[in-house]
Formats: structure tokens, sequence, C-alpha cells
């Protein structure tokens, strides 16, 4: 059973991980015997990657790849494949949320978001499944999002664009399930992150932020996810233990989407 969920001698990439979710399952797919590469905006944030990855004992290699430049990301691929080798799993990481009301978000905002969240998956997801398909097959997992599901006040860019992921989702693993590609999601409830960080700032008396009160309501375990929670999920979908899952969001939120919330 233990080898079902073995990555030995897979290379994993995992796009935006210098920190936070991606970085928590590019160290558990690397647990799972991986070779890991990851890639961030940026050389600092690459190298401030490489630091954290040394200082965990997990093996890396970073590339400076912004996901939403097509000619970046072909680029860096056909590095990974010389440099490391064809790429067997791919999560699709890399995100960013801004939290405005729809009537004052600029277009150019919302075109941001969806860039990142929506169309850099396509594009990276795009770039490896050629050579997936001629080893015989891979995974593909994309970070999808309680938003996947449902709205909320100011994130209308962010929910349209992971909502899109998860039929992006879908799509890839109806058009190449074919070719022993499986194409799953990971909808992260609210997760302790840099990224969620202004929804937990202590008050000025240090009462618990109102959006950290509520979200402990709404979620029977009655905490915030770490991005520990997230690393078995990775494994699972990641190896060969998820051969016949294909197109599921695999939601990761302490039951929140199951819970009309704890009565005030
Ligand atoms: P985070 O702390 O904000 O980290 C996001 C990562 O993506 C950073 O490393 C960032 O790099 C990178 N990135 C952003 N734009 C990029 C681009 N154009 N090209 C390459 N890398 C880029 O976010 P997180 O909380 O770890 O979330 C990771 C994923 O999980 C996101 O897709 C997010 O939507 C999703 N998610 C998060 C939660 C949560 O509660 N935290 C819940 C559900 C889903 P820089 O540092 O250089 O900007
Ligand atoms: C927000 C949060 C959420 C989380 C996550 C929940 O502002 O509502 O940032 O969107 O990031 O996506 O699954």
């Amino acid at each position: 059973m233990n080898n079902q969920f073995s990555l030995q001698g897979k290379t994993a990439w995992v796009t935006g991980a210098s920190y936070g979710i991606g970085f928590a399952i590019a160290s558990a797919l690397a647990e799972a015997g991986a070779n890991i590469v990851f890639n961030d905006i940026g050389q600092a944030q690459v190298d401030k990657g490489l630091a954290a990855y040394k200082e965990s004992g997990v093996p890396a290699r970073g590339y400076v790849c912004d996901v939403t430049d097509e000619g970046a990301v072909k680029e860096t691929v056909a590095k990974i494949e010389r440099e490391v080798g064809v790429v067997d799993v791919l999560v699709n990481n890399a995100g960013i949320i801004k939290r405005i009301p729809m009537t004052e978000m600029s277009a150019e905002d919302f075109r941001k978001v969806v860039d990142v969240d929506l169309n850099a998956p396509f594009i990276v997801a795009k770039a490896v499944i050629p050579a997936m398909i001629k080893k015989g097959g891979g995974k593909i997992i994309n970070i999808c999002s309680m938003m996947s599901e449902l709205g909320r006040e100011t994130v209308s860019a962010y929910a349209a664009a992971k909502g899109g992921l998860k039929m992006l989702t879908r799509n890839i693993a109806s058009e190449y399930g074919a070719y022993n590609i499986q194409c799953n999601g990971i909808g992260p409830g609210y997760i302790e992150t840099p990224q969620t960080a202004p929804l937990r700032e202590r008050q000025a008396d240090g009462s618990r932020h109102p959006f950290d009160q509520f979200i402990i309501a709404k979620t029977p375990a009655a905490r915030w996810g770490t991005t520990d929670d997230l690393k078995g999920p990775a494994v699972f979908l990641a190896s060969s233990a998820s051969d016949f899952v294909n197109g599921h969001i695999l939601y990761v939120d302490g039951g929140i989407l199951a819970y009309i919330g704890k009565q005030p």
C-alpha cells in the first residue's frame, strides 16, 4: 500500500512555491520521493525559496518564471526537461487575490487576478501535457478554493477565476484522461498563510479579527487550516493511489462547505 503513495523518481513542479501552500506541498511531495522544481517571479524570491528548502532539508531547483508569460513558461519547461527531467506532476499553485468591492474594482485589476489564477494554470498545463502524453501519463493538481463554490464580498475576480479553474480542471481531465493524465483540484479552506494574514490580524484591543471569528464559527473543526493539512491530500493526488480519480476537486476545508455555521 505504501508504494501507492511513493513519488520516487518523479519530477514535480510546484508553481509559486517559495513559501506558503506551495512550499508545504512541494516539501510533502519531496518527502514522498519526488524531485522538486519550483518557480517564482523574481530571482530574490527564488533565492529566498532555495534557502528555505535547504533549511528544511528538501533538495529543490528554482527557476525565475512569471507563470502568466507563456514564452517564459515554455522556456522554463525546456530547462526543467534538460536539467531535471519531464514534469510528471504539475501543481498549479501560484495565485493572487485582490479584495476590492466589485463596483470599485478596475477592469485591469480584475484581469490581473484572472491572469494569474486562471489563465496561468491553462498556460502551464498546456506546456507540460505534450511531454506527459509521450511519457505515458502524468498528474496535474490545480489549487482551487472555497471560492470555486462560494462567493463573498470583495473577491469577485478571485471567485470568478477559481470557479473557472474548477471547470478547467474538469475539462483537462475529460480531454486528456485517455492519455493516463489525471487532473484534479485541491480546494483549501481558510489556511494560515501570508495571503490570509490581513483576515487574521489582531484588533487594537487584542481581540481576534471579525473575519477570523467568522471563519472559526463557519468551520466545524473550529480552527483555520495550516499548510500541513494539505500535505497528505497533495501526495494522494500526485501518486498512483489516485490513478482512477479524475476531474475531482478535493476540498480540504475542515468541513466549511458542509456546515451552516455555528449559531451566534
Ligand atoms: P501566497 O502566500 O500569497 O503565495 C502565493 C505564491 O504565488 C507566492 O510565492 C507568489 O510569489 C506566487 N505568485 C504569484 N503570482 C505569480 C506569478 N505571476 N508567477 C509566479 N509566481 C507567482 O498564497 P498562498 O496562501 O500560499 O496560496 C497559494 C495558492 O493557494 C493560491 O493559488 C491561492 O489562491 C490558493 N488558496 C489559498 C488559500 C488560503 O487560505 N491561503 C485557500 C485556498 C486557496 P511572490 O511572493 O513573488 O508574489
Ligand atoms: C478570502 C480568502 C479566501 C482564501 C481561500 C479560501 O479573502 O476570502 O483569501 O479566498 O484565500 O481562497 O478557500
